[in-house]
C-alpha cells in the first residue's frame, strides 16, 4: 500500500489531521491500535478553545458542535465559600470557549471520515515507522499473522503519550521534559442536571474540585486525590459527600448527586518531548506533550499541532514549499508551552500540595488575591483560557 501521509493514532489529533488532509486532496491513512469502540469508550476533555472550534468548522466536523455545544464566556473560582466570575468575554473582547465532549467531537470526526470514505484501521497492532531520515519512511503493522507495510511521504505521531513514535526518536535528539504532580484527579460522570451553568474550579482546604458539565443532563466532576488512592477507595456517596465538602454552601446545597456512568483516576503530569520532528516523523498532541487537565489544555495543545501541520503539508503538495513543514516543531513548541506555562500555573494555583511550606501557601493565597484584583493578571488567565493564537 502507498499513501503520502501515514497517521499513526485514530484519536483527535490524527482524525483531525487526517480529514483535513482528505478534504485537500491529500491522500492519508490512519493506523488505530484500538477498536472504534474503545477509542470512543474515553471520557477525557470537555473545554474546546476558540481555535480548536474553528479547525472542526474547517474540518467540515462542526456541525453538532455548534448546535449541541455551549458557549461559555466566563467560569467561577471558588474559595472560602464564595464564588468569583472569571469574565472572558470581558477580558478578551469577546472571545468564548465552547463546552463540547472530546468523546462527542471524536464521534463527529470519525462521522466524517466515514462519510469521505477516510481509511482509518482498527485494531492495527505493533505499528511501527520505519526509515524516518530516508526519503522512502514506511509504516509496517499486524493484522492477523499477516505484516502489511504502507510506504509515505510523511508520517504524523499523533499516537499519544504511550504511543510508539516518539519512542522511534533517537535518545541522543530527543529530549523530554517532565513534571510529575503528587495527586490526580478523581472524575465522575453523572446523568445529573449540573450545578453550575458555567464551570466551577473550586480551591479548598480539602483538595481542589471541579464541577463542569457535557450536557443539561450530563455533569462531570473531579476532586483532587492522593496518588495511592484507587477508584475502588470512592463509592459514589463517598465522592458526593467530599465533592460537597470542597464547594460552597450555596453550591454543594443544589448539587444534584446519582449513579456514576464513569469514574476513573488520572494522574496528572506536565511533559514535552523536543524537537517535535525527526526526519520525515511529526509528531502531534499527547504524542508530544501532556499537561495537567487543569486548564483544560490537553486537546487544545493539540489542536494547533494539527493547524500547523496541515497548513505546512498543503504547502508542500499543493505549493512545493516546505517552510512550513520546516518551521514546525520550532513553531509548535512555542505555543505548546506557553500551554505549558498556564496548565502549571492554574495548577498551582488551585491545587493542595502535601509538601507545601506555609510560604509556598501565603503565595498560592496571594496569587490568587491578585488574580481578582488586577485587570492585567485577569487578562492574563482570561487570553490562555480562550486560547492564545496559532
Ligand atoms: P490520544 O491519546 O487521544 O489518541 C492517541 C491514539 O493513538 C489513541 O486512540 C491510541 O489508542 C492510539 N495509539 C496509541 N499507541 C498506538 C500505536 N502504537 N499504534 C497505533 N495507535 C496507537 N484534556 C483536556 O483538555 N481536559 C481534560 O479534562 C482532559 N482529561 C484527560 C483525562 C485522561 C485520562 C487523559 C489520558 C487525557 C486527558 N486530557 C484532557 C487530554 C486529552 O484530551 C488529550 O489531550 C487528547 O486525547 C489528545 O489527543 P491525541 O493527541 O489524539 O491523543
Ligand atoms: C472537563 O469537562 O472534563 C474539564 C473541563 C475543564 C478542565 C478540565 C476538564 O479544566
Amino acid at each position: 500500500m502507498r499513501t503520502k501521509v501515514g497517521i499513526i493514532g485514530g484519536g483527535p489529533s490524527g482524525l483531525m489531521l487526517s480529514q483535513l488532509l482528505d478534504l485537500k486532496g491529500i491522500d492519508n491513512v490512519v493506523l488505530e491500535r484500538q477498536s472504534r469502540e474503545y477509542v470512543l469508550g474515553r471520557i477525557r476533555a470537555g473545554v474546546l478553545e476558540h481555535g480548536f472550534a474553528e479547525l472542526m468548522r474547517e474540518a467540515q466536523c462542526g456541525a453538532r458542535m455548534d448546535a449541541e455545544g455551549e458557549i461559555h464566556d466566563g467560569f467561577y473560582i471558588a474559595e472560602n465559600n464564595k464564588k468569583m466570575r472569571v469574565d472572558l468575554a470581558a477580558h478578551t473582547g469577546g472571545n468564548s470557549v465552547v463546552v463540547y465532549g472530546q468523546t462527542e467531537l471524536t464521534r463527529d470526526l470519525y462521522a466524517a471520515r466515514d462519510k469521505m470514505g477516510g481509511t482509518v484501521i482498527h485494531n492495527a497492532e505493533d505499528v511501527k515507522p520505519h526509515d524516518l531520515k530516508t526519503d522512502a519512511p514506511y509504516l509496517t503493522y499486524r493484522a492477523g499473522d499477516e505484516i502489511i507495510r504502507i510506504d509515505c511521504d510523511f508520517i504524523i505521531g499523533a499516537d499519544g503519550f504511550h504511543g510508539v513514535s516518539r519512542k522511534s526518536i533517537p535518545g541522543d535528539v530527543l529530549t523530554e521534559y517532565e513534571k510529575v504532580y503528587p495527586f490526580g484527579w478523581l472524575g465522575v460522570l453523572s446523568r445529573t442536571k449540573p450545578v453550575s451553568p458555567e464551570l466551577i474550579y473550586a480551591k479548598s482546604p480539602r483538595g481542589f474540585a471541579l464541577c463542569s458539565l457535557r450536557s443539561q443532563a450530563l455533569s462531570r466532576y473531579y476532586i483532587q486525590v492522593p496518588l495511592s488512592d484507587s477508584v475502588d477507595d470512592w463509592s459514589d456517596d463517598a465522592f458526593w459527600d467530599e465533592l460537597k465538602a470542597r464547594l460552597p454552601d450555596d453550591v454543594a446545597a443544589r448539587l444534584e448527586t446519582g449513579p456514576s456512568i464513569e469514574k476513573s483516576i488520572a494522574p496528572l503530569r506536565s511533559f514535552v518531548a523536543e524537537p517535535m520532528r525527526y526526519g520525515k516523523l511529526f509528531l502531534a498532541g499527547d504524542a508530544a506533550h501532556i499537561v495537567p487537565p487543569t486548564g483544560a489544555r490537553g486537546l487544545n495543545s493539540a489542536a494547533s499541532d494539527i493547524y500547523y501541520l496541515y497548513h505546512g503539508l498543503v504547502d508542500h503538495y499543493l505549493n512545493g514549499d516546505d517552510a512550513g513543514l520546516d518551521s514546525y516543531s520550532q513553531k509548535a513548541l512555542a505555543r505548546v508551552w506557553k500551554a505549558q506555562r498556564f496548565s502549571w500555573w492554574m495548577t498551582s494555583l488551585l491545587h493542595n500540595f502535601p509538601d507545601a511550606i506555609p510560604y509556598d501557601q501565603k503565595l498560592q493565597q496571594t496569587d490568587l488575591e491578585y488574580l481578582f484584583s488586577s485587570e492585567a493578571a485577569m487578562t492574563s488567565l482570561a487570553e490562555n483560557y480562550v486560547g492564545l493564537p496559532f
